[in-house]
């Protein structure tokens, strides 16, 4: 009898073990495990796009494989990932009848753009961006101060900028922002000027290959550069609404649009507010990369390098080894982090 019985469960345990290998080699050789990019999301659902897919490449017609040819797929996530978002790379696999799919893994992120919400907790809002560019036009008329929230911001996601001075058909000599423009070009960054019916070329070349976010304030031109750069970049991709927990009814679209000349482009309105998110006063003086020689350089050790005695930004603002106005950025910004923190 326990002869049998153990012989019998070896061969249950054998067919158990030979449907996974199949299912494996399956998956494997007809190509299930699907990979893949987030390109946007509402509430739950999340549109992916099928990665290595070329559409010109007429021999995966032959493919033994189930799956239909398709690059965009409609899927969930399985829910022990954690809240994936536009830009997200991720591994996936679909359902042949149902033609959805489900993802299963998340690869690593290179950097991660989030913002508080409503309950101060921190929400990711896009994955993988690489280049920030922050825009900025003689109308509205600019404000250095926020120009430098947005680069504080750039910093702390560790993401590199590129400040752009749009509009340029409306710059006069007395305007005093091609010097601005000049003065971040001199602290390091990477900066063009241009204007929305010219010559795009140079900021089309340093897009390339690149995962972009447009920054800046309203009305500065940055839909109108898109739509420039991407000529159908209003295309729609269908909006399905979910209701919420909350019973309202919410439609967050954060969308990834390819560039035509390689990369792509992340829109979306929450990343519109990216310079008001709240700093940290930690992150503040990261954000000042000029003034780093002389943090800690100070007689006091909580010098609010205001009005302070043997100050050492002060002095370097004085000797013109850093720029007052930036200082003055600085101070302000610090202030309403403060502000910020005790409510
Ligand atoms: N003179 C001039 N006007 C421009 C240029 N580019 C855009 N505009 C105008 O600027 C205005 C605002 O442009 P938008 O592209 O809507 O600005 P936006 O930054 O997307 O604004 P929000 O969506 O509100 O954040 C529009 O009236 C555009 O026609 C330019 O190069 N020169
Ligand atoms: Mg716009
Ligand atoms: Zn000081």
């Amino acid at each position: 009898m326990a002869l049998i019985r153990k012989r019998r469960l070896t061969d249950q345990q054998t067919r158990r073990i030979e449907a996974q290998q199949t299912r494996r080699i399956d998956e494997d050789d007809t190509g299930e495990l699907l990979e893949g990019l987030i390109i946007t999301h509402y509430g739950r659902q999340l549109l992916v796009q099928q990665m290595g897919v070329d559409n010109n490449d007429s021999t995966q017609n032959d493919s033994e494989s189930a799956i239909p040819r398709k690059t965009i797929w409609r899927c969930h996530a399985r829910t022990n990932l954690p809240v994936l978002v536009t830009g997200d790379r991720v591994r996936f696999q679909v359902d042949e009848n149902t033609e959805l799919g489900v993802i299963t893994a998340l690869h690593p992120r290179d950097s991660l753009l989030t913002r508080p919400d409503r309950y101060h907790k921190v929400k990711p809002v896009a994955a993988n961006v690489t280049l920030i560019v922050v825009v900025f036009a003689a109308l509205p008329v600019p404000s250095p101060m926020l120009i430098d929230r947005y680069l504080v911001a750039c910093q702390q996601a560790d993401i590199q900028a590129l400040l752009v001075l749009g509009k340029a058909d409306l710059l006069t000599e007395e305007d005093g922002l091609r010097n601005l423009l000049a003065e971040y070009n001199a602290l390091g960054y990477d900066t063009l000027t241009v204007e929305t019916d010219g010559d795009l070329s140079e900021l089309i070349a340093k897009m390339a290959d690149k995962t972009v976010v447009f920054v800046g304030q309203s009305g500065v031109g940055k839909s109108s550069l898109i739509n420039a750069l991407i000529p159908d970049a209003n295309l729609k991709v269908n909006i399905i609404s979910e209701n919420s927990a909350l019973g309202q009814h919410t439609t967050t679209t954060t969308t990834l649009l390819p560039i035509p000349n390689g990369g792509a482009l992340i829109d979306s309105p929450g990343i519109r507010e990216f310079g008001v998110w709240h700093l940290t006063v930690d992150a503040i003086r990261n954000g000042f990369i000029e003034m780093y020689p002389y943090y800690g350089m100070c007689r006091f050790r909580n010098c609010l390098h205001k009005n302070e005695p043997g100050c050492a930004l002060i002095a370097a603002a004085a000797e013109g080894k850093v720029l007052p106005r930036r200082l003055a950025s600085l101070n302000r910004l610090e202030d309403e982090a403060r502000e910020a923190d005790k409510l």
